[in-house]
């Protein structure tokens, strides 16, 4: 038996949560074309007969804007601790950014094997020469050219990782998937519906909570969750025309955590005004973003 802990690394929208996904086989993380979309540390464990890889996931390496920037880089850097593992996803569509370079100078005194995931293969147009320029950044273990979107190379990139393992026990029992909570994923879910369809900055200042979970006859889950935002302007914005913006988060939200929780879900969505919470220490710890 193999078993051991991979860091998904990187700067953000490279497609980290993509391609734990596409390892896992399930929706486990949430994705979308915008940065920083993933804000915590978040640990997806794959199962197989001869091998347990404990995956986390991480929000991306980039310079901090706000505190929340900041809780989230040190969110990242707290997973390279005590990591058998570490893939370092890149964006081959592109050269190699500032964020590339910050992302591998924290990997410095790594001492386990990293792995250089070239994602985007199906969209990477300038491949071969973008392909040195990554290797460049330091040294790799192996590269592996692969589109977490369409699958291509990420079974051999499992296979890397798995051999990469020590022999050791498994360090969880078969029926855990992660370490979230349901409301946790719940939560998540709603917060990608309107990263999706929410534009410019809006996205980037809203968290999500969930307030209350309760059954209700015929299997029906009532779940009772509130939408923060920064300012009036915003609430109103993510609100819409006579409510429309958020009928549509919510419905489009509702049929994601159906799928996710196996049963029929009335969601109830509101909207509060938090000023500047990006900015304050308390309310990113309350909001759970604060995880050292
Ligand atoms: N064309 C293409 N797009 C991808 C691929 N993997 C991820 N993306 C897109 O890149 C964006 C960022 O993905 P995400 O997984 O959230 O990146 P993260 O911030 O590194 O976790 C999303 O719009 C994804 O659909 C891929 O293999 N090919
Ligand atoms: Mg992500």
């Amino acid at each position: 038996m193999k078993s051991g802990f991979c860091v998904l690394w990187g700067r953000p929208n490279v497609g980290k949560s993509t391609l734990l996904n596409a390892l896992l086989g399930r929706k486990h993380v949430i994705v979308s074309p915008r940065p920083q979309t993933t804000r915590h540390r978040i640990t997806g464990v794959l199962h197989g007969d001869e091998f347990q890889v404990v995956f986390l996931d991480t929000p991306g390496i980039h310079e901090p804007q706000h505190k929340l920037g900041e809780a989230l880089v040190r969110n990242a850097r707290g997973a390279l601790e005590d990591v058998e593992c570490v893939v370092f996803v890149a964006d081959a569509t592109d050269e190699p950014h500032d964020d590339d370079q910050r992302a591998a100078g924290l990997l410095k005194n790594v001492r386990v094997p990293v792995l250089l995931a070239l994602n985007k293969v199906d969209a990477a147009a300038k491949l071969a020469e973008h392909r040195p320029q990554f290797e460049a950044l330091r040294t790799f273990d192996g590269t592996f050219e692969i589109s977490a979107v369409r699958g291509d190379g990420v079974e051999a990139l499992k296979q890397a990782i798995i051999s990469r393992l020590p022999k050791g026990d498994p360090y969880f029992p078969p029926d855990m998937l992660g370490d979230r909570s349901p409301e946790f994923h719940i939560s998540e879910l709603i917060r990608e519906q309107a990263l999706l369809q929410l534009r410019e900055e809006v996205p980037h200042a809203i968290a999500v909570g969930v307030e209350r979970m309760e059954p209700r006859p015929k299997g029906l889950l009532f779940i009772e969750s509130l939408i923060f935002v920064e300012r009036e302007s915003q609430k109103q914005i993510v609100i819409g025309k006579n409510g429309s913006r958020i009928k549509e988060i919510g419905q489009k939200a509702r049929a994601e955590i159906e799928s996710l929780m196996g049963r029929s879900i009335y969601l109830e969505l509101r909207v509060k005004v938090r000023e500047k919470w990006r900015e304050s220490d308390m309310w990113i710890r309350r909001m759970g973003y604060e995880e050292g």
